[in-house]
């Protein structure tokens, strides 16, 4: 089977490269990714070789038709994916997410081949801390953010090439990924890299703001299942029942890394900042059979902690630069 992953240089695309490789022998890869300050050819180190690497936008037709034509399944990684640069610069979200994946899709439909469209669970907006419902399916769109909106746009566009020219396209909705190779800008990479440098962890605003966590291989394996066994045109929402505030988030990460778990500080909160995510994952589970490997929330912290401990040449180069950027719009509050 011929893959093109797009994104394939970023966190959750790399990660799938590597699973793919390991879990699929006779698949055969190519990775298109424009190498933006969120890529890097390190978060493929090993598998560079067997994979066809092509450096280039996914807005860009002419080189985009070919490179779809050519494959049996694309899956749609590439974004740009951090809701605070969303805040500061909404063109390159609209641009990447929005122009991009319309790209993507009149290749697919000139070509015919499989599509999966990778998306978020924030293309349903928030919940209420004490709100007993999670987001479904069936959960109307209502997204808060520059990214979000334009997330939920890509979506948008994809059901309607599904609906208006028979598509052979599926989506996933997915909630919070953790694991290696995440950006330093994310949350948990930023805290863990910040304690590792002595640093306190920056929580926005009072620190109740809930996310529904999952391992990234344990997202990348229900897209492979979603592929493998999804019915054209649905969607399917990816969730591990991993809801945390992030207070506690930090606490664990201080915990784990032997500090004082309230050795945090609580800075400028984000614009708009959306309060609870959740996800009921029930239609991937009873329908395809899907459910998550990593059976604790602090295991998969612990490993991906190891993993920033271990691979600081991975982080080191963007932890700087990144930091600058945050003391732009952030200060510390309590
Ligand atoms: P990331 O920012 O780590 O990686 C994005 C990758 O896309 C990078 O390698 C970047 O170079 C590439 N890219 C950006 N613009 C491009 C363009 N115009 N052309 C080609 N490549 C381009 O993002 P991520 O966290 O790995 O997210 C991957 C996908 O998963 C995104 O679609 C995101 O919306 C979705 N998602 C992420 C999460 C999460 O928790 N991180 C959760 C649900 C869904
Ligand atoms: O330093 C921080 N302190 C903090 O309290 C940062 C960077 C974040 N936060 C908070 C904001 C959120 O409530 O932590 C939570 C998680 O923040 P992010 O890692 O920026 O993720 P989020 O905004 O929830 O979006 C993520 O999940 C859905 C991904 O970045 C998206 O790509 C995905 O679609």
């Amino acid at each position: 089977m011929r893959v093109l992953v797009t994104g394939g240089a970023g966190f959750i695309g790399s990660n799938f490269v590597r699973q793919t490789l390991e879990t699929r022998p006779g698949a055969d890869v190519t990775v298109l990714d424009a190498l933006t300050y969120a890529g890097s050819t390190t978060s493929l180190d090993g598998v560079l070789d067997a994979v066809q690497f092509v450096e280039g936008d996914v807005a860009d037709a002419e080189l985009v038709g070919p490179l779809v034509a050519e494959s049996d399944v694309v899956v749609h990684f590439a974004a740009e994916s951090h809701n605070d640069n969303s805040l500061a610069d909404p063109s390159p979200f609209v641009r990447t997410n929005l122009v991009g994946t319309f790209t993507l899709l009149e290749a697919v439909r000139a070509s015919g081949v499989r599509y999966h469209h990778v998306s978020t669970d924030e293309v349903y907006g928030d919940l209420a801390l004490e709100d007993p419902k999670k987001f479904t399916e069936d959960t109307p769109y209502a997204p808060s953010s520059p990214y979000s909106a334009s997330k939920a746009g890509s979506d948008h566009l994809v059901r309607a090439w599904v609906r208006s020219f028979g598509l052979r396209a599926t989506l996933s909705n997915c909630s919070n990924n953790y694991g290696p190779r995440q950006h330093v800008e994310k949350f948990i990479p930023r805290q863990v890299t910040n304690v590792i440098d002595g640093v306190r962890p920056k929580l926005y605003g009072d620190g109740l703001n809930v996310r529904d966590w999952i391992h990234v291989e344990d997202h990348n394996a229900a897209v492979w299942t979603i592929i493998d066994e999804g019915r054209a045109g649905e969607t399917y929402l990816i969730g591990a029942d991993g809801e945390m505030n992030n207070r506690d988030v930090v606490r664990l990460v201080l915990e784990l890394m032997g500090e004082d778990p309230d050795a945090y500080d609580h800075v400028t909160d984000r614009a708009g900042h959306d309060r609870r995510y959740a996800i009921e994952s029930g239609k991937l589970r009873e329908e395809l059979g899907w459910t998550p490997r990593f059976e604790t929330f602090r295991d998969g912290l612990a490993a991906t902690i190891d993993w920033y401990r271990e691979n600081e040449a991975w982080w080191r180069p963007q932890k700087e630069a990144t930091e600058a950027k945050y003391a732009l719009s952030q200060q510390v509050v309590g």
